[in-house]
């Protein structure tokens, strides 16, 4: 791996030209406004924040770290294949060989430089954004980790739940049902027993990575990052909860739990493009120590509006985990899955597939709609021939109006996994939503009598971009 913390992998990307440096903007809204303006688009810039209104000039914020294909693969340490579905079997190649590895515990860590005790601790020492105008509050954890022990279990979960700042030593954070840090957090409020958590608010967007995909209960994320790694993740054990810190973040704090009282938490802009969870009582954190390293580093990640920098990276990932789920489930000649950014990379999913008998469409589609990683807040599922790329929305939409009568084509089941986020199921009926099963391949039984395409042969059109491509487009037109 090329990078040990984020500060090797901020170098990368800038050595890459993947990076954009700006100064002097404002934690108040101008910075998420900017994020937003980059990661609406293909492939946008890593945005480092330096000199930040009102704060010392080394503190600084990340955003938009994983959002383009090079900067996905370098963080995976894998080459970035040439298209989409390209680095989509890459991972899903890669996904199948890692084997978690247990961290290294150290004793030095960067984090030492700057510790504070109860009475010392100002959460607002740092150029937190406002990331978007409606939101309830400052959040620090976006692209962060919230890290629990499981109390009967004994593991460690490193999860992606977002952190508001509440007051100069406490901090909110929201955890979605069945989440394995909500799970964690039940069996505390259930035995009283005192829960102390750890969150880190800045490391390798590696570590951010895992936090925020699906890696199997039970797993903990840092044995997972090890896996990736190929080497321990080092972790220092934590002073005041004992639990294992990352040793290369930039700011960690310890804390204990609070189930009484608990404090409004949210809104805040979610992955859906909506404030679909609005603002709900949830417990909080009262904040024992707070570390960071000398001029440290926030990695920002808001969701939002989609398409959105959690979009971008994670319809990479779980596109695989779905194909890798589909064939486990002995779903045959499955040639590519694309879950689209623009439905947040849950909401809308393609699945190619070569037809090899009648019913092989809706099996592929039925089956990657309730997969583990496709059915949580799904909504369409749009099976396509191996003749269209599931990731060109073009192509999708193309099969779509001309191969799908929807009286025949279009199937629906009810009573699915839905949840708070989902913003066009009524607030008294969240819980569960429907999904629509587009069949959007040649029918099987008259496949062969199926109008021909109007277009040039593949061979055809490949020799003739090598041959004119670079004149007529500066490239090869790959993407
Ligand atoms: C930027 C970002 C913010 C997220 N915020 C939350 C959140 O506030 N609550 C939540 O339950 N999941 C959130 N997620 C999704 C979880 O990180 C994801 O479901 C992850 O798999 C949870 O870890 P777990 O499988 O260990 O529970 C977020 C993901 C990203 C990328
Ligand atoms: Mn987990």
């Amino acid at each position: 791996m090329e990078f040990q913390d984020l500060r090797d992998w901020i170098q990368i990307a800038d050595e890459m030209g993947e990076l954009k440096t700006l100064k002097g903007c404002d934690w108040n809204l101008e910075i998420g406004a900017i994020t937003e303006l980059v990661h609406h688009k293909e492939d946008g810039p890593a945005v480092l924040f330096e000199d930040i209104k009102g704060y010392p000039k080394g503190y600084r914020v990340l955003s938009n770290s994983l959002s383009s294909r090079k900067r996905l693969a370098l963080t995976l340490g894998l080459p970035p294949g040439e298209t989409k579905m390209d680095f989509v079997k890459i991972w899903k190649d890669n996904y199948k060989k890692i084997k978690p590895i247990p961290p290294k515990f150290v004793k030095k860590s960067p984090l030492f430089d700057n510790v504070y005790k109860d009475g010392e601790i100002d959460m607002f020492k740092f150029p937190t954004p406002k990331w978007h105008d409606k939101d309830g509050g400052r959040y620090i954890g976006t692209g962060s980790v919230d890290i629990t022990r499981d109390p009967d279990e004994g593991w460690v979960n490193y999860g992606t739940y977002r952190v508001m700042i509440h007051d100069k030593d406490k901090v909110g954070f929201y955890i979605s049902p069945g989440k394995h840090g909500r799970i964690q957090r039940e069996k505390y409020a259930a035995s009283g027993q005192p829960f102390k958590m750890a969150m880190s608010f800045g490391h390798d967007p590696l570590t951010f990575l895992v936090g925020s995909i699906e890696v199997p209960y039970g797993v903990p994320e840092y044995e997972f990052i090890g896996g990736v790694r190929g080497e321990p993740f080092e972790v220092i054990e934590g002073e005041y909860s004992g639990l294992p810190i990352p040793a290369n973040a930039e700011i960690v704090i310890e804390g204990d739990v609070h189930f009484d009282n608990p404090k409004v938490e949210g809104p805040f802009g979610e992955w859906t493009g909506y404030y679909g969870s609005a603002e709900r009582a949830e417990p909080w954190v009262q904040v024992k120590r707070l570390y960071h390293r000398n001029d440290p580093i926030i990695l920002g990640s808001p969701p939002g509006r989609p398409p959105a920098e959690l979009g971008w990276y994670r319809s990479y990932l779980r596109s695989a985990l779905i194909w890798d789920e589909m064939e486990k489930a002995g779903v045959p000649d499955v040639k590519g899955v694309w879950l689209t950014v623009s439905g947040g990379s849950r909401l809308m999913m393609c699945v190619a597939i070569k037809q090899r008998y009648p019913g092989h469409a809706k099996q592929a589609a039925v089956i990657a709609s309730q997969c583990h990683a496709g059915a949580y807040l799904g909504r369409f599922v749009v099976v396509v021939d191996d003749d269209i790329d599931p990731s060109n929305t073009d192509d999708m939409i193309w099969a779509m109006t001309s191969r799908c009568d929807p009286a025949e084509d279009i199937d629906i089941l009810r009573r699915c996994w839905s949840g708070p986020l989902d913003p066009i199921i009524h607030p008294t009926k969240k819980g569960f939503n429907s999904r629509a099963i587009i069949d959007a391949t040649r029918p099987y039984e008259w496949m062969k009598d199926f109008p021909p395409v109007a277009e040039s042969s593949k061979e055809v059109l490949d020799a003739t971009a090598k041959k004119w491509g670079q004149e007529l487009f500066g490239s090869n037109g790959k993407k």
